[in-house]
């Protein structure tokens, strides 16, 4: 056999996983390596392992039977209950690379896993017939977190479709599982109605600063989902109600209790816009964009919002908040919104998103039992500045340094909150002052790494230091693929 190109490095994975321990050879992984598919639920991992190799060494492998050679083996793991469902087992011998895994997930994880230790070695795309020389190593790996989500404000600025989907393979290759659209607002409504055209037709046509807005058309909509969904992401979208709503509010005027459209906003002000709680059209209307949303997306859940509803009487906002849970519901989702939806007695099964953990919220969560999606402000939202002069983002929740974003433990943040309704975290990009895919980088990378090692791996087995090690390693990774990245001076870039 030719001799090996590189050498791949289990080193440096983030996140880290649960346990790792090398031995003696390598594997001589070459783009004619079979993949094979030993448990149907493998399918998706295979085949995207597929794609990276054809992507680092100019040709994909092939994909079936191994008879009984040198391969990369995705196999069940028989329901073994210490991997769960997204755990995995990877075995690197001289012999062949083992995958073992209960479902997809797990098996998804492990192809990223090796995706990693490959590009490590290869950040550069080859073309070459040869092996790279893949260590023997032993992994076992079970995230700490259920939840491990990456928000995206497409309301306050729009991201074209190839953005988003780039965001959710870099969020799929840190094994991040949910990925949460937040696609209305008071600046845009960025989803396409079959009932309501006007929702886009006016609604979308402008962003913050007054800009050209955009929005997904039903099938492009679905093809983020489908794309995420392949990744082992979950999409989760968000109608924003019944604040943040002047977009629909402009393009529907009878939404309005006044019965007049003002425009679509192009500031940032919040806490100006209300629906019209109390006319019934209101409650048609959140059933046809819910039901409509809820036939586009194949997760779970749908997000409602219910953030920063200044101008609805409180009395109108329980009553409007409970009613789109329950019109969730009816259309099969699980329903989730932003802290405050507490007030409304949601229902037991509804998951809240905290962020700035109001005092009587928590309480009020905590009291009712509501799974808890952790997105601290002051640590994880990555709209706010590294420091003084990072060229994007604001810093109302101060300035998070990569070493902020990763010196937390989300179970802990909120005392009131106990860590057994803590089911994850989140990192959350609002766009009022992000404009363009090289911002949307820079605010990320690298903390959007720092984050997803707080959601995947155990608080006792994480160490800044040895973060700070393992990242510094992602700049020419991320440089290669022409990404844009913040070199914060916390971390040592080589
Ligand atoms: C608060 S987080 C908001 C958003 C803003 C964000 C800016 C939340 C539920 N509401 O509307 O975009 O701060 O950091």
């Amino acid at each position: 056999m030719d001799d090996p190109v590189a050498t791949a490095s289990f080193d440096d994975l983030i996140p880290e996983p649960t346990s790792l321990s090398t031995a003696e050879g390598a594997f001589s992984l070459t783009r004619t390596t079979p993949v094979v598919v030993a448990d149907d639920a493998a399918g998706d991992a295979a085949a995207l392992l597929g794609r990276y190799v054809d992507e680092l060494l100019g040709e994909a492998p092939p994909l079936d039977g191994d008879g009984g050679g040198p391969a990369v083996r995705f196999t069940s793991a028989d329901g073994e209950d210490d991997l769960g469902s997204e755990g995995y087992e990877l075995d690197v011998t001289p012999e062949r690379i083992e995958v073992r895994s209960n479902g997809r997930a797990g098996f998804l994880w492990a192809a990223q896993t090796l995706r990693q230790a490959l590009v490590s070695a290869v950040p550069e795309p080859l073309d070459t017939a040869s092996p790279i020389e893949v260590p023997s190593v032993t992994i076992r790996d079970v995230p700490r977190f259920e939840w491990r989500g990456f928000m995206l404000d497409v309301a306050r600025h729009f991201f074209p479709v190839e953005v988003v989907e780039s965001a959710i393979d870099l969020a799929a290759s840190l094994k991040l599982n949910r990925f949460h659209l937040h696609l209305t607002d008071d600046q845009g409504w960025r989803l396409e109605s079959a009932a309501y055209p006007e929702l886009t037709e006016v609604g979308a046509q402008t962003a913050v600063g007054g800009g050209v807005g955009g929005y997904y058309t039903r099938e492009e909509y679905r093809e983020i989902v489908d794309y995420a969904f392949r990744r082992g992401v979950i999409v989760v979208p968000e109608i924003d109600m019944p604040g943040h709503t002047q977009a629909a509010l402009a393009s529907l005027p009878w939404l309005n209790c006044d019965g007049t459209s003002p425009p679509v906003r192009t500031d940032i002000l919040v806490g100006l816009s209300s629906l019209c709680t109390d006319d019934e059209r209101v409650y048609e209307f959140a059933d046809d964009v819910i039901g409509e949303l809820a036939d586009l997306t194949t997760g779970p859940y749908i997000h409602i919002g219910g953030d920063e509803a200044n101008q609805t009487d409180p009395d109108d906002y329980r009553r409007f908040v409970s009613r789109a849970a329950a019109i969730v519901r009816d259309h099969g989702k699980v329903p989730i919104g932003w802290e405050a939806i507490v007030d409304a007695e949601p229902g037991e099964d509804a998951v809240t998103q905290v962020w700035i953990g109001a005092e009587d919220d928590v309480d009020a969560i905590a009291a009712a039992g509501h799974g808890v999606v952790m997105s601290e402000a002051s640590h994880s939202y990555l709209d706010m500045k590294y420091e003084e002069t990072t060229p994007a983002g604001q810093a109302w929740a101060g300035f998070i340094d990569t070493e902020r974003a990763y010196s937390w433990d989300p179970a802990a943040q909120v005392p009131a909150i106990p860590a057994s309704s803590v089911i994850g975290v989140e990192a959350c990009l609002w766009t009022e002052f992000v404009e363009t895919p090289e911002q949307v980088e820079l605010l990320i990378l690298p903390r959007l790494a720092a984050l997803a090692e707080v959601a995947w791996t155990a608080q006792a087995e994480r160490s800044w230091d040895d973060f700070r090690r393992r990242v510094a390693t992602f700049g020419p990774r991320w440089g290669a693929a022409g990404l844009t990245y913040t070199r914060d001076p916390g971390v040592p870039w080589p």
